[in-house]
């Protein structure tokens, strides 16, 4: 009998269907009504919350689930109500306020001409803002350009921040970056990074360091679910599984990278956060509408940090209500008002419904706080402006350029500079 391989007796398959491309397509596109009928939240209050150290295999169900604290009438519900005072709830609030009005502002003075690019976080601001309050002050956090809360959260003031946007001689990083990618070590802020991506590796890299020298600070990132399909969220997820870093992961689901729809980045067929699991990791999937269930999830991923216990993956599922940036027009890509019809509504709205249904807050007042947060971003823009906006008033010095990379400065640079003249 021969042995030869063209003898081999194989059935013929050539009258199968051509082999095709699965290529996942957003329901909705620009002219159509919006629908979200493929996604139903659950019930406030349904998830459990389990021990902070439960073994990953038994928290696998959480990264398909919904933790929502917030009910449909205000209500607190459930587990994962974290115990906040009301002044604590009004701080949140007003966290929230002061970013929708630096951003409102910011992106108006970007169309007046006096900064070249701007990023709102509109309908996100709960997922700065909780963290911002659930982690402590010393934590240190890699933020994207969403999360310009943190800063405003932690005291950071908001003029130099403005100064920064105008890029004028006040620019804390002499106009040397991004407009709205803001950097403070005092503050805990990491560089923004315009690499998508690179906050996760960034911050696993850093927690581990902080477990190695024996420190007590843990590390919080964030991305957005389209940067998951960077392999920067791999390497990182491999990491921190591996030497349980002391850190937490946070994907933000907007629902759109620019003008790619979320179903690009994971095919549709599993959530963001399950794809903690194959890594042994546990994940969180949040209302990230939802301040109490961030503010909750947050402070339970950051107690397994601080206990040794490793690393959390938390996705949270919002929207991106406005463009992705300046240069951004969403009505080429989605359809109109497609963030009214969100079926997670409105972060501010619903804590505001919240202190409401518990006593401690009416119209007046919270129209005093909106008022109070638009009157501080006036100040602080009068100030900004009157050093410098883009073009006109007082610029960084063009001798800075030379500095600051090296301790001290080589002859090239020295030569460099004096050729040309500053
Ligand atoms: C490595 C890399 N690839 C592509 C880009 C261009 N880019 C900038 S923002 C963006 C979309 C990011 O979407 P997502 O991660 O979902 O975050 P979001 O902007 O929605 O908050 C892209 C593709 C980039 N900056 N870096």
């Amino acid at each position: 009998m021969s042995t030869e391989p063209n003898d081999i007796d194989a059935p013929l398959l050539r009258n199968r269907e051509p082999l095709r491309l699965h290529v996942p397509q957003p329901k909705r596109r620009p002219g159509e009504p919006p629908d979200f009928s493929d996604f139903t939240p659950p019930e406030a209050g349904s998830v459990p919350r389990p021990d902070v150290a439960a073994p990953a295999e038994e928290m696998r169900p959480l990264a398909f689930e919904l933790i929502r604290v917030l009910d449909s009438s205000g209500e607190a519900v459930g587990p994962w109500r974290p115990d906040l005072p009301a002044d604590r709830l009004v701080a949140g609030l007003r966290a929230m306020l002061r970013t929708r009005a630096y951003d409102e502002r910011m992106f108006r003075v970007q169309r007046q001409g006096k900064s070249s690019f701007y990023m709102k976080c509109t309908g996100e601001e709960a997922v700065a803002a909780a963290a911002a309050m659930a982690l402590d002050a010393e934590d240190m956090c890699f933020p994207t350009y969403r999360q310009q809360g943190l800063l405003l959260t932690r005291g950071y003031p908001m003029m130099k921040m403005m100064c920064q946007v105008f890029s004028n001689a006040e620019d804390p990083l002499k106009g040397r970056q991004m407009p709205v990618f803001y950097s403070s070590k005092a503050a805990g802020f990491f560089s923004i990074s315009g690499n998508l991506g690179t906050q996760f590796s960034q911050a696993v890299g850093w927690a581990m360091g902080s477990a190695y020298k024996g420190g007590d600070r843990i590390a919080a990132a964030w991305i957005g679910e389209g940067s998951t399909a960077e392999g920067d969220f791999h390497y990182a997820m491999t990491l921190a599984s591996v030497y349980r870093a002391p850190v937490v992961l946070t994907v933000v689901n907007n629902q759109w990278a620019i003008s790619t729809f979320q179903g690009i980045a994971n095919g549709g067929e599993a959530t963001f956060a399950a794809r903690a699991i194959g890594y042994g990791v546990p994940a969180l999937r949040v209302d990230g509408n939802d301040f109490l269930a961030i503010y909750a999830a947050t402070a339970w991923a950051a107690e397994r940090a601080r206990s040794n216990l490793g690393p959390t993956l938390i996705e949270l599922v919002t929207y991106r209500a406005e463009g992705h940036s300046s240069s951004d027009d969403p009505s080429k890509y989605r359809p109109a008002h497609e963030a009214r019809a969100w079926p997670l509504g409105d972060p501010i709205e619903r804590l505001k419904a919240h202190l409401i249904a518990l006593g401690a807050w009416d119209e007046d007042q919270h129209l005093a706080l909106q008022a109070e947060a638009a009157e501080e971003v006036g100040v602080a823009l009068k100030a900004a402006e009157a050093i410098g906006v883009l073009g006109a008033g007082r610029r960084p010095s063009s001798s800075t350029m030379f500095e600051d990379v090296y301790k001290d400065q080589p002859w090239h640079l020295r030569r460099q500079r004096q050729e040309a003249g500053v």
